[in-house]
């Protein structure tokens, strides 16, 4: 067998403006082999369920929840290149009292719905610039996705994956029985064009007309205006929808709808959307709010949603016309 290079090994040769981001992935790379643990271990330890309590976003937290957003935040705060963080699980953010180097957002265990049913779950985190000779304040994290300097994720299913963009590209790495991770997937890339999309058709009624329109145009299949047959997939863990795209092509949504008509969809900007573009784009595919691309977006608010259209470029090129 071939020896596989290490996380270490990767980072080691990467070329960084500021080496210590290193420091920063290193030390949510260890944190989430925490986490897939936790995860692992389901009922045996007593983590599945409800919490108790919502989240700022008026969502019911799970235990899971708080426990891996606990041991994110304990491992960012230890942290020396880290000044600050956000997550979906914290109201606010919270800062380390140490100026310059890096800020993080995070959603510690993203796919919610299906924590309790062992089905894939996972960890979204971006990595954007600090500001030098003082504190962060919120308004520091309020940065277009174009700014930031590292995004990942980590899937929890069969395999606990770690996908990570850096300098350029994309790389995954598969967490070993040993709990290393092992580079197995170099330069991943996105085909332009695929047949399979991802979105949750039990909201189609709520829909804006270009989505319904996208969306009907498939379903015909090869009788259809796009003259060949659709396949489709939905995990709701973005993570793991995701990371089937990277994996074999696809197109994801999660647009808009009319049931809450003020919010502007169901994902996150800073810590859902914002990395999984970064991470898309360097793959060679795109993400996009419907027409703009989400790394152009300014945030204007922490926990600011966003409609998402990401994956093959073709395919998103359609739905963004
Ligand atoms: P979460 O961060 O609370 O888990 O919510 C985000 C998740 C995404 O992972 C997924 O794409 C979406 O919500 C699924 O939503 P729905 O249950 O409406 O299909
Ligand atoms: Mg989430």
């Amino acid at each position: 067998m071939t020896t596989l290079k290490t996380l270490a090994d990767h980072l080691a040769a990467e070329q960084t403006a500021d080496v210590a981001v290193k420091d920063v992935v290193a030390a949510i790379a260890k944190a989430c082999i925490q986490i897939s643990n936790v995860v692992a271990s389901g009922a045996i330890s007593g983590s599945l369920g409800a919490a108790g309590q919502v989240n700022v976003q008026d969502e019911e937290q799970k235990k899971l929840d708080i426990i891996t957003n606990d041991i994110l935040r304990d491992a960012l705060k230890a942290c020396p290149a880290v000044a600050g963080l956000a997550s979906e699980e914290l109201e606010e953010i919270e800062t380390t009292g140490r100026a310059g180097g890096f800020l993080v957002t995070f959603d510690p265990l993203d796919g919610s719905s299906n924590i309790d049913v062992n089905v894939s779950v996972g960890t979204i985190f971006s990595i954007l610039p600090a500001p030098e000779g003082r504190e962060a304040t919120e308004a520091d994290f309020l940065l277009s996705g174009r700014q930031q300097v590292a995004a990942g994720y980590v899937v929890y299913g069969p395999q606990t994956m770690l996908v990570l963009t850096l300098s350029k590209g994309v790389f995954g790495f598969t967490m070993s029985a040993e709990g290393d991770w092992l580079l197995t997937h170099e330069t991943v890339s996105i085909n332009a064009d695929t047949a399979e999309f991802a979105i949750n058709m039990s909201n189609q009624r709520h829909w804006a007309e270009p989505v319904r329109r996208y969306i009907d145009d498939c379903l015909q299949g090869k009788d259809g205006p796009r003259g060949k047959n659709f396949n489709m997939r939905w995990v709701a863990s973005m993570v793991a929808d995701v990371h089937r795209i990277l994996m074999r092509g696809g197109i994801f949504l999660y647009p808009w709808d009319a049931r809450e008509p003020d919010k502007p969809g169901k994902l996150r900007l800073l810590y859902e959307a914002n990395p999984m573009a970064l991470i898309v784009e360097r793959a060679g595919g795109k993400a996009t709010d419907g027409k703009t691309a989400i790394l152009d977006l300014q945030p204007t608010r922490l926990h600011q949603r966003v409609p998402v259209v990401l994956g093959s470029a073709n395919e998103v090129d359609l739905v963004s016309a």
